[in-house]
C-alpha cells in the first residue's frame, strides 16, 4: 500500500465541475477512505499559450496499484472527462499529473516521478501543503522550503531595475 499525490488542473468546460467529477473518480481508486483533497485554487495560466485561468488542486490517497497501472487509471479518468490532446500546455478539460508515489523515484519513458515541474509551480506546491504541510520529498527537501524559495523567486521578479 502506497500513499500517492496527484495534481488536478482544468480550464475548460466548467473547471470546478471537472475537478468535482475527477475527485469522485479518484475516490473510487482510493483504498478505504484514504482520499484527501485540497481546496481548489484559481491560477493564471503558466506558459505562453493564451488560454483561460485554471482551477488547480491536489489529491492524495492510498493505493495498491503499481505506478504504471495508476498512470493508466489517471489517463482513463482524463479521457472519460473529454480530454483531447492537442498542443503541449494547451487548454484542457482535465489534467491529472502523478506527483509522488510514496518515496519512489521513477524514471521510465512513460512516467517520471516526482513530476518534473512540481518544485517550481506554486499552483501545485500550495494545494499540496494544504493537505500535507510536513511533507518531505524523495530528494529529502521539505515542501516548506520549496514554497519559501518560490515565494522569494516570485517576489524578486516583481522588482524593477533602477
Ligand atoms: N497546466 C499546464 C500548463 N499551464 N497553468 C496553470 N495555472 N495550471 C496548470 O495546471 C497548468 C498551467 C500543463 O499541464
Ligand atoms: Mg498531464
Ligand atoms: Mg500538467
Amino acid at each position: 500500500m502506497t500513499r500517492v499525490f496527484v495534481a488536478l488542473g482544468a480550464n475548460l468546460e466548467d473547471p470546478k465541475t471537472q475537478l468535482d467529477n475527477a475527485t469522485a473518480a479518484l475516490s473510487a481508486l482510493a483504498l478505504g477512505n484514504s482520499l484527501k483533497v485540497s481546496p481548489y485554487y484559481r491560477s493564471a495560466p503558466m506558459g505562453d499559450v493564451v488560454q483561460p485561468d485554471y482551477v488547480n488542486a491536489v489529491a492524495s490517497f492510498e493505493t495498491d496499484l503499481a505506478p504504471l497501472a495508476l498512470l493508466d487509471a489517471l489517463q482513463q479518468i482524463e479521457n472519460t472527462q473529454g480530454r483531447v490532446r492537442k498542443e503541449r500546455w494547451g487548454p484542457r478539460t482535465l489534467d491529472l499529473d502523478l506527483l509522488l508515489y510514496g518515496d519512489e523515484i521513477i524514471d521510465e519513458p512513460r512516467l517520471k516521478v516526482p513530476h518534473y515541474g512540481m518544485k517550481e509551480r506554486s499552483f501545485v506546491l500550495v494545494p499540496l501543503a494544504a493537505i500535507a504541510p510536513d511533507l518531505i520529498l524523495p530528494c529529502k527537501t521539505p515542501l516548506a522550503s520549496l514554497i519559501s524559495e518560490n515565494i522569494l523567486a516570485e517576489l524578486q521578479q516583481l522588482g524593477i531595475d533602477h
